[in-house]
C-alpha cells in the first residue's frame, strides 16, 4: 500500500502551535513526502508524533545526556545522497582496515575492527536470539557499531536503514544492491545450490528456493573477505572454520543470493506493518518478528526473512551474519520497526510493563529464568557494558536518536 497524502491525525499533529514540540520541529516529515512511503513508513510516523507528545508531557527521560538538540536521526538507504552514500561505504571500508581489538585468545581469526563486531556475535549467539534481550541487545549493537564509525572512522552521518517493505516486488531493484559504487554490492555470481533449509519445531522445516545469486559478490565497493565462521552455514560447501567456535581465521569470499521469493513471501508491506498493529504484548511481537517457529512450519518472521534476503555466506549463518555489511541495515530496521512497536503506546512499551519479555535461553531451550531489565549487555571490546533498562527508549542516553 502506498501513502500518499498526510493523514489528518498528523496533519492536526503537525499543525500544534503551542510551546509543546511538534513532529515538525522534530525534522519531519520526510518520509510521507514520498510517493513510495509505506504503511510501515506512516506508522513509524504517527509512532513519532506519541514521542514528541511524551516528551512535551514528560521532558526527555535523561536530559543530561539526551535532548532534542543532540538527536540524531536514521533514515533509508534510497534517500542517501550519493555523497551520503559514499561515506557511509568509506567508513564501513575503514573498520575493515584498522586493527581488531579482540584478544587472540578470544577471537584468534578476528583480523580487523569489523571483525570485532562478529565474533561478539558469533560468541554470543545463543544467548541473543529467541530471548527476552533480542531486540536490545541488537539494538545496542547497532548503536556500537554506529559509534564506531562516526568515532573511530571520521563517519558523519548515521547509521542508514533498508525498508524490506519498500523493495518486497523486487530487491534488486532496491540501490543499495545495485553492484554500483554508491551500493553494498550487487548479487553473488550464479552458482548451483540446493534449496535452504530453515529449521522448524513443526516439520517439514522451511525450505527456500534458491534463486540468480549464491556465489561471490563481485560487484560494487565491497571486495570484502570474510573473516570468521561459520558456525551454521546455509550451504554445505562453506570452507569450515578451524575452530569450533567460528572465531578461527578463516578467509573467503562474501557470497549472496539476494531472494525476491523472501521479500515476496515474508516482507511484504502488509507482512510488516501487520506485525507492528497486531501484537500488543512484547511476547508476541518479538516471537512473530522472529518468526513462529512453534506453531507454524511455514512462517518466517520479518527478522529471519531479513536475513535471508541475502543468505549466502555469510548472511545465511545466524552465527557469523554480522560479516556481511548488509546485517547493520537490516538491523537498523528491525530495529525501527521496534521503536515503531514502542512508540504505539509509548509508556508502557519503553518504560513499563510491556516492554520486556522472554528468558536468557534460546527459544528457552534449555528452561531458564525471565530476563531482567538489570541484566547486562556486554559487546567486549566494542561498547561499555549497559543495563537492559538503559537502552529500551532510543532517546534515554546514551542512545539518542530517532528514525525517519
Ligand atoms: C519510487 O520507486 C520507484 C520504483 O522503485 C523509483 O523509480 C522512484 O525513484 C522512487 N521514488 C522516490 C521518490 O524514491
Ligand atoms: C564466549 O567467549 C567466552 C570468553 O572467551 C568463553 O568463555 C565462552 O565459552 C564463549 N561462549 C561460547 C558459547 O562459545
Ligand atoms: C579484491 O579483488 C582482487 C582481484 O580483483 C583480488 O585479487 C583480491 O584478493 C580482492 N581482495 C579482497 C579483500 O577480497
Ligand atoms: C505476508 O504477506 C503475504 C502477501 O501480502 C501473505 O500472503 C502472507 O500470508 C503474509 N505472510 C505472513 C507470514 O504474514
Ligand atoms: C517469567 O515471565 C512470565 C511471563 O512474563 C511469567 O508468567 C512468569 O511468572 C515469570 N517467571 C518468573 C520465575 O518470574
Ligand atoms: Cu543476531
Amino acid at each position: 500500500m502506498r501513502i500518499r497524502g498526510v493523514p489528518a491525525a498528523v496533519t492536526v499533529l503537525l499543525s500544534f502551535t503551542s510551546a509543546a514540540p511538534t513532529t515538525q520541529q522534530w525534522g519531519w516529515p520526510w518520509g510521507l513526502q514520498d510517493p513510495n512511503s509505506t504503511e510501515t513508513d506512516l506508522l513509524a510516523y504517527t509512532g513519532l508524533g506519541n514521542l514528541v507528545a511524551y516528551t512535551a508531557e514528560n521532558g526527555f527521560p535523561n536530559p543530561r545526556s539526551c535532548t532534542f538538540e543532540k538527536l540524531r536521526v536514521r533514515s533509508e538507504w534510497s534517500t542517501f545522497s550519493d555523497d551520503q552514500k559514499q561515506e557511509y561505504i568509506a567508513a564501513v571500508q575503514c573498520m575493515s582496515k584498522k586493527p581488531s581489538k579482540s584478544s587472540p585468545d578470544f577471537a584468534p581469526g578476528a583480523r580487523n575492527r569489523y571483525d570485532d563486531f562478529v565474533a561478539v556475535h558469533i560468541n554470543q549467539t545463543t544467548t541473543i536470539h529467541g530471548t527476552g534481550n533480542f531486540l536490545t541487545w541488537h539494538r545496542y549493537f547497532t548503536w556500537a557499531y554506529e559509534q564506531a564509525l562516526r568515532n573511530e572512522c571520521g563517519y558523519q552521518g548515521s547509521q542508514p536503514y533498508w525498508n524490506w517493505a519498500r523493495y518486497s516486488e523486487d530487491p534488486l531493484g532496491s540501490s543499495l544492491f545495485d553492484g554500483s559504487d554508491y551500493s553494498i554490492g550487487g548479487n553473488g555470481k550464479y552458482v548451483k545450490e540446493g534449496e535452504v533449509n530453515i529449521p522448524s519445531n513443526a516439520a517439514p522445516s522451511i525450505v527456500l528456493p534458491p534463486q540468480q545469486g549464491g556465489g561471490c559478490v563481485t560487484s560494487g565497493p565491497f571486495n570484502w573477505t570474510v573473516n570468521l565462521g561459520p558456525v551454521s552455514p546455509a550451504y554445505n560447501d562453506t570452507p569450515v572454520n578451524p575452530l569450533q567456535s567460528g572465531l578461527g581465521y578463516n578467509p573467503r569470499c562474501l557470497r549472496r543470493d539476494i531472494s525476491q521469493y523472501v521479500t515476496s513471501h515474508f516482507l511484504t508491506d502488509a507482512n510488516v506493518s501487520s506485525l507492528i498493529s497486531a501484537n500488543a504484548d512484547i511476547y508476541w511481537f518479538q516471537t512473530f518478528m522472529q518468526g513462529d517457529f512453534f506453531a507454524s512450519s511455514n512462517y518466517l518472521g520479518v527478522h529471519t526473512a531479513g536475513h535471508f534476503v541475502v543468505g549466502g555466506d555469510p548472511g545465511g549463518d545466524l552465527f557469523s551474519s554480522p560479516a556481511d555489511p548488509y546485517f547493520f541495515l537490516h538491523h537498523a530496521m528491525i530495529d525501527r520497526v521496534f521503536w515503531t512497536w514502542q512508540n504505539q503506546d509509548v509508556k508502557p512499551r519503553t518504560f513499563g510493563d510491556n516492554s520486556l519479555s522472554g528468558t536468557i535461553t534460546l527459544n528457552n531451550v534449555p528452561p531458564s529464568r525471565n530476563t531482567t531489565k538489570d541484566d547486562l549487555i556486554d559487546l567486549g571490546v566494542n561498547a561499555p557494558p549497559i543495563r537492559i533498562k538503559d537502552t529500551l527508549s532510543t532517546i534515554g542516553g546514551p542512545l539518542c536518536y530517532i528514525y525517519a
